[in-house]
């Protein structure tokens, strides 16, 4: 059976990369697309065997790469951010092809980002791990030294830029890494692994495993030679990581769901709320900082759902390649039963669909119809949990406390953003939120070197800036005292 995979002409290697060789399993699983749900490739299916050889892999590489230069590590980081932009093109139609987000996206958003996450964290290193200060004359020197193997899990929606968030932090602070990406979006990281590869990245730094998670990601999480755990996913699979963590006493960061709100006050430029709304929409919903839910003052609900639902209809669905498309498919059929039970269970409790409601039956399986409910209670399931698809729901308040009190009340925590045109009163509302990240008139402007992560169920720890080598390196303090010196 061939190994490599040709996807949109670019041949990809369907096995794992560990300890700079590629490997094969016993087995494979299927890959496919959620353009047209065409099978991709065949790929290794990882389990206990192939998680133990790749975290041994990163031990065996861990010392050497750990006692290499930060100098050298970031020119070699900053190697790897030169491959993706050579191969950008590849990585884009790859990408595309495997999880259904927009090419012009991934042309001009996504993989720049991908090169952005490598360099930043190689430029951020040469500043991390000077910190001296004196105590009665004796000096204390913190540093922030290499934890050791990370395992790094990463879902579908965004592959590579979630990926890169997490590896170009752990390699720059000295780790090594087993990266295992979705098995519904396994193909970007086998080429990241080549791309490493051709920089120079040292055999067992980067290792690449393929799999489900409930197999070769359990084993990996559970494993006593990992230092850090670093996921991006759902919480049920965040709560057993956690549990493997705590048997092994290691940190784990966790980036989850949300459940955020966009609030729209009175005050606000009405196009601008509107079209921000309408941003919720992209990647067909499936982005965890989504502003799913509308909190729209009722003086100017009507207006603002009329002028969304003009909008929203004239967004253009289709094929992902194209340049006009706005909203392509779903991830998998699956997702796409998914996302109908939530809004079938929704309109059964009184919701009203006033645009969209179903799937676009007109394009196949795959794809579901931008999607807006009003009449939706607070303690309803579709305003409580994360559907992660093109679904938003709408209700008003009357005041600013309402606002707040709406905003608030769901389990999750991770962004909320303000459509206002009074400064002060963005001010008061963006502090008594609760959220990892407020935007106030923008949405998903993200600078790395701010915090990023959520509050309660959506996540624990941030990542980002130093937040990011804070949570991959062990602090150590070493403190001298001016005497005892044989010489000198
Ligand atoms: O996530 P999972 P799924 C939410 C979103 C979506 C739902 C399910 O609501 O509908 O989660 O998505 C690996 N040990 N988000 O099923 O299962 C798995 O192989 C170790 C929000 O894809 O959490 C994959 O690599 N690893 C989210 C990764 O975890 C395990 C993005 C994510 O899979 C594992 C994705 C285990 N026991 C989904 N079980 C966001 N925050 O953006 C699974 N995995």
């Amino acid at each position: 059976m061939s190994h490599v995979a040709t996807v949109a002409g670019v041949p990809v290697d369907t096995r794992h990369w560990i300890g700079g060789a590629r490997v094969a399993s016993a087995t494979t699983f299927t890959d496919e697309s959620p353009i047209d749900g065409r099978t991709l490739a065949e790929v290794a299916r990882g389990e206990r065997t192939e998680a133990e050889a790749a975290v041994a892999a990163a031990q065996a590489a861990f010392p050497g790469w750990a006692a290499t230069p930060a100098a050298e590590r970031a020119r070699l980081l900053r190697g790897i951010a030169e491959g993706v932009e050579k191969r950008l093109e590849e990585l884009a139609i790859v990408e595309t092809t495997d999880n259904g987000a927009l090419l012009r996206s991934h042309r001009r958003g996504v993989m720049p980002r991908v090169a952005h996450n490598l360099r930043f964290f190689a430029d951020r290193l040469e500043d991390i791990g000077h910190e001296d200060f004196a105590t009665r004359g004796h000096s204390n020197h913190v540093s922030w030294d290499p934890a050791g193997p990370c395992v790094l899990i990463t879902p579908w929606n965004a592959p590579l830029m979630l990926a890169t968030w997490k590896v170009a932090p752990a390699l720059a602070a000295g780790n090594t890494v087993v990266l295992k990406p979705s098995e519904w979006s396994p193909l970007t990281a086998s080429l990241l692994a080549d791309i490493a590869a051709v920089a120079g990245l040292p055999a067992g730094v980067l290792n690449v495993v393929q799999g489900y998670g409930a197999e070769v990601g359990a084993a990996l999480v559970a494993h006593p030679g990992v230092r850090r755990i670093s996921f991006t996913g759902s919480v049920p699979t965040a709560k057993n990581i956690a549990r493997s963590a705590a048997g092994n006493l290691i940190p784990a960061s966790f980036e989850l769901g949300g459940k955020s709100p966009l609030l729209v006050f009175a005050d606000a430029d009405l196009d601008l709320a509107v079209d921000l709304a309408v941003e919720q929409y992209d990647n067909a919903g499936q982005v965890c900082l989504a502003a799913t839910r509308l909190l729209v003052e009722t003086s100017i609900a009507e207006e603002f759902t009329r002028r969304l639902v003009a909008k929203a209809a004239k967004l253009r669905q289709g094929d992902p390649r194209a340049e006009v498309t706005d909203i392509g498919p779903n991830i998998h059929t699956r997702q796409i039963e998914k996302i109908d039970g939530f809004v079938r269970r929704a309109v059964a409790a009184g919701a009203r669909a006033v645009v969209g409601g179903g799937p676009n039956t007109d394009l196949g399986g795959l794809y579901y119809r931008p999607t807006l409910l009003t009449d939706v209670a607070q303690d309803s399931e579709i305003v409580q949990e994360e559907v992660f698809g093109p679904v938003l729901t709408l209700q008003t308040f009357d005041t600013e406390e309402e606002a707040v009190r709406l905003a608030n009340d769901t389990r999750f925590g991770l962004a909320a953003t303000l459509a206002t045109g009074d400064r002060d009163r963005a001010r008061r509302v963006s502090e008594r939120l609760v959220a990892g990240t407020v935007w106030i008139n923008c949405f998903f402007v993200r600078d790395l070197r701010a915090p990023f992560g959520g509050s309660r169920e959506s996540g624990v720890g941030r990542e980002g800036g130093d937040w990011s080598f804070d949570f991959y390196c062990d602090l150590k303090n070493t403190v001298t005292a001016p005497e005892g010196w044989n010489h000198g």
